[in-house]
């Protein structure tokens, strides 16, 4: 049996109690199952381990891997996932459009006419003219099949996926300041450390069984604090010991002021800076750290205060605070990276790391929270978006093409050397018809992209076939061709979660009606396209996946010792992880914990992605967002999450003890600005931005800031979309959710 919203409620109040008196909780065992297969949950990238407990060969039940980092415990939309399975609105058959309606076909009819398609154009208008449009909550050896088959198949780097909306500022400032992707730190490190620095990441609602760990290590220690940066009181605002209530988009000169503050009250580590830091501007000169605080003098918190929008003396509080504390953590999502210098919000955080030396030690680092279950896994890691090959390498370099090119056995030389079109200027070159053909594997780009009303006409334009679960996906109404796929445990695969940590997600049942594995649709239409069967010898996702171990090998993702056998038995490894018996990797760049250093490497750390083996303080200035509130636009419109449901809404909208929660979408507004426009709780308002209106109903109250309102964008009824900026960041290309001005205006 699945567990009720309510006995989830009464379940989750006791866990809270029994974790304010110390003592270890664990999700309550289901019974009566035939028996329990180990997996990882469907959502967040908090990648919580789960055990889904199967009868009669359906799923029942799903409680918590005890096993796993997250020790037993889910959140609600984890524990309710059985009910997602079994909805009536899977798809179960192929389907084609036929008069303007999407009608049952056959297998051979679906891929047949995808294939021919997607030929054709390619033969008249050259392999540019198609795409592939994927997701960070695909399995790990469905993007790196999907990158490798358009990449050396059919020969185009227009591969993409939603991780460009949502993780790609976090790459951009990772690879920019170490020279290589992907957080050093990991999860024990919340139990370490003793200052929190949370930034536009609403950790409560969006990564909830992570802030459970934050909370109870506060609880745990007086000592610890907690700063959270946001311009709304969130559920995590309310454990801060500061909360720095910021103007939306314009905190870039709070990280500076913090380093300011952190050089003047000398909680600086000079040794640190010495030996592992390297400055650089935007211009990619190198300068001296005089030069740097020459810089900084800028952002004393007196002159930018007002910028912010908090107080002097709350700055200087911050950059006490976090270079006081024996270990500092930053934790950072889409606050941080849906904007227009999404990238500079990214190094500015782990400035503050490098020039005080808190880093690569228990407690301390700078840590990009992952949105989606395998977003660092499938996307990031394999490779799976336009100027990327697998494992850190890319297109734009020759001697990386080169290595792929062995390791994929094609000759060399032949992958194109042009980097594809990132994502919106993909949905964009459908728009101007030189992008004629798309696939797109477990997104719904209908509802959410940017600025939607812009990119329906491409969408409508181009011929799209989609590998999707749920019939009442809004990208289904553009769609000339739907495949049916297995949905999560109904097939097996990895996913990579924010700690870098790999884990199966093991099959426990078999898919409803004609429903297949993506891989097997995948190789199935490369196959139809006439992509050399050489480059695609799978028979299962176990192939890909050796082949992909094989393929991080020569690279420092290493990590050859995940071995399928093993992923069976632990509950997640932590690359990289070079060998069978290694126990895989918690802390990067430091001697004696990563494995590529050896083990008489002179010093304790070595930033190896970067030539000189130093990490980059970059000194990025403060820069206002693309479309700041002005007199005609007065507002500042933000979208983000909700608790209980997940993006386009697909999946927790047919839970319905979710769906009564959360029925439809609404706006926050401040209750001053609500007098003022007499406008009561519950009142409806029109939003109305340069792209367009729409009308919410209004929670007043005190949660937004003055001139901010905010709208969650999981409803497929009021597409939020329709109303924000397309603005992206020159560097990583993520658009700019975050923030456009708007209207309000009571109806
Ligand atoms: P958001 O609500 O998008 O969630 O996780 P989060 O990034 O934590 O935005 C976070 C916060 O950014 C908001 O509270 C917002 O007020 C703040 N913010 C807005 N503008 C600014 C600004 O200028 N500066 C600062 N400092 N903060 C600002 C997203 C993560 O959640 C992602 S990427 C995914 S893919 C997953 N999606 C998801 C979901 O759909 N539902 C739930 N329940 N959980 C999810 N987890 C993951
Ligand atoms: P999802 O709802 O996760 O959103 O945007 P999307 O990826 O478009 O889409 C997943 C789709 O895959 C759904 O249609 C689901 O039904 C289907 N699906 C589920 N399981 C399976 C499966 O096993 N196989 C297949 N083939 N299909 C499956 C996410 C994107 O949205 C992200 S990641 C971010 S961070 C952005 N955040 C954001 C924001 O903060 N504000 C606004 N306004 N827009 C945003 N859009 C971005
Ligand atoms: Fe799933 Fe994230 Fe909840 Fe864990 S915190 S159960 S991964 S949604």
């Amino acid at each position: 049996m699945s567990l009720s919203r309510r006995d989830f409620i009464k379940q989750v109040a006791a866990l809270s109690a029994l974790t304010a008196l110390g003592i270890p909780t664990k999700a309550k065992a289901g019974d009566g199952v035939d028996f329990w297969s180990k997996a990882v949950c469907r959502y967040c990238g908090t990648g919580c381990g789960v055990m889904v407990g199967v009868k009669d060969g359906k799923v029942i039940t799903v409680k918590g891997d005890p096993n796993n980092h997250n020790k037993g415990l889910l959140c609600l939309k984890g524990a309710l996932l059985a009910p997602v399975i079994y909805a009536k609105e899977r798809v179960t058959k192929p389907l084609i459009r036929r008069n303007g309606k999407l009608e049952p076909a056959s297998w051979d009819e679906a891929l047949d006419l995808t294939a021919r398609k997607f030929r054709e154009s390619i033969d008249k208008f050259g392999p540019d003219s198609v795409g592939y449009y994927g997701s960070g909550q695909a399995l790990t050896e469905e993007t790196y099949l999907a990158s490798k088959m358009f990449k050396a198949g059919l020969k185009t780097n227009n591969v993409e996926g939603n991780p460009r909306l949502c993780m790609a500022s976090a790459v951009g400032g990772y690879t920019t300041t170490f020279g290589k992707d992907e957080p050093c730190g990991c999860f024990e490190d919340i139990d370490a450390t003793s200052c929190f620095f949370i930034f536009g990441s609403n950790t409560s609602e969006c990564h909830p069984v992570l802030f459970r760990r934050i909370a109870a290590r506060k609880q745990n220690d007086p000592k610890v604090k907690v700063i959270v940066v946001d311009p709304r009181t969130t559920n995590t605002a309310r454990i801060a010991d500061l909360h720095l209530r910021v103007k939306a988009g314009n905190d870039l000169a709070l990280l500076n002021a913090m380093a300011y503050v952190i050089f003047k009250e000398e909680l600086d580590d000079p040794r640190f800076i010495r030996k592992y830091v390297h400055f650089k501007d935007n211009g990619k000169n190198s300068h001296s750290l005089e030069e740097y605080l020459q810089f900084l003098e800028e952002y004393a918190p007196e002159k930018v205060a007002d910028t912010i929008g908090v107080s002097a003396e709350d700055i200087w509080t911050a950059g006490r605070m976090f270079g006081e504390s024996p270990a500092s953590l930053s934790l950072w999502c889409m606050g941080a990276n849906q904007r227009t210098r999404g990238v500079w919000a990214n190094n500015l955080i782990s400035n503050l790391h490098l020039i005080t030396g808190k880093i690569g030690k228990p407690g301390s680092s700078p840590f990009s929270l992952t949105g989606q279950p395998n977003a660092c896994g499938g996307v990031r890691d394999t490779g799976g978006l336009s100027h990327l090959l697998p494992a850190g390498r890319v297109i734009a370099k020759r001697e990386h093409r080169n290595q792929v090119e062995k390791q994929w056995g094609i000759p060399k030389d032949s992958l194109n050397p042009k980097p594809g079109l990132h994502t919106m200027a993909l949905f964009e070159a459908m728009n101007k018809g030189k992008v004629n053909c798309l696939l797109t594997l477990c997104t719904n780009p209908a509802h959410s992209l940017p600025n939607l009303l812009k990119y329906n006409s491409g969408m409508k334009k181009c011929f799209m076939a989609c590998i999707e679960a749920f019939s009442d996906a809004k990208t289904l109404e553009f769609a000339d061709v739907v495949f049916p796929p297995s949905f999560w445990v109904e097939r097996e695969g990895v996913f990579g979660c924010s700690e870098r940590r790999y884990a199966l997600v093991g099959k426990a049942i078999d898919a409803p009606g004609e429903c297949r594995d993506s891989v097997n649709i995948l190789v199935d239409l490369a196959t139809r396209m006439g992509v050399d069967p050489k480059l695609l010898p799978y028979k299962d996702s176990t192939d890909v996946w050796n082949e992909w171990r094989e393929v991080s090998s020569i690279t420092p993702y290493n990590f050859k010792g995940i071995t399928r056998e093993r992923l069976r038995k632990e509950s997640g490894i932590l690359w990289p992880c070079p060998t069978e018996d290694h126990p895989g990797t918690k802390r990067r760049y430091v001697r004696g914990e990563d494995p590529n250093i050896p083990k008489d490497y002179p010093n304790k750390y070595w930033f190896y992605g970067n030539p000189d083996g130093r990490a980059i303080v970059w000194m990025r200035p403060q820069k206002p967002p693309a479309e700041p509130a002005d007199a005609e636009y007065p507002f500042v419109l933000t979208t983000g999450r909700v608790i209980d449901h997940w993006h386009t809404g697909t999946m927790t909208n047919k839970v319905p003890e979710i769906n009564k929660s959360f029925p439809e979408a609404y706006v926050e507004l401040n209750d001053q600005d609500a007098a003022r426009l007499k406008v009561q709780n519950g009142d409806n308002v029109e939003l109305i931005s340069r792209r367009g209106a729409m009308v919410f109903q209004a929670r007043v109250g005190d949660v937004c800031n003055p001139g901010l309102v905010f709208v969650p964008w999981f409803d497929p009824d009021k597409l939020i979309n329709e109303l924000t900026i397309d603005a992206i960041d020159p560097g990583s290309k993520q658009p700019e959710f975050k923030i456009c001005a708007c209207k309000v205006r009571k109806v």
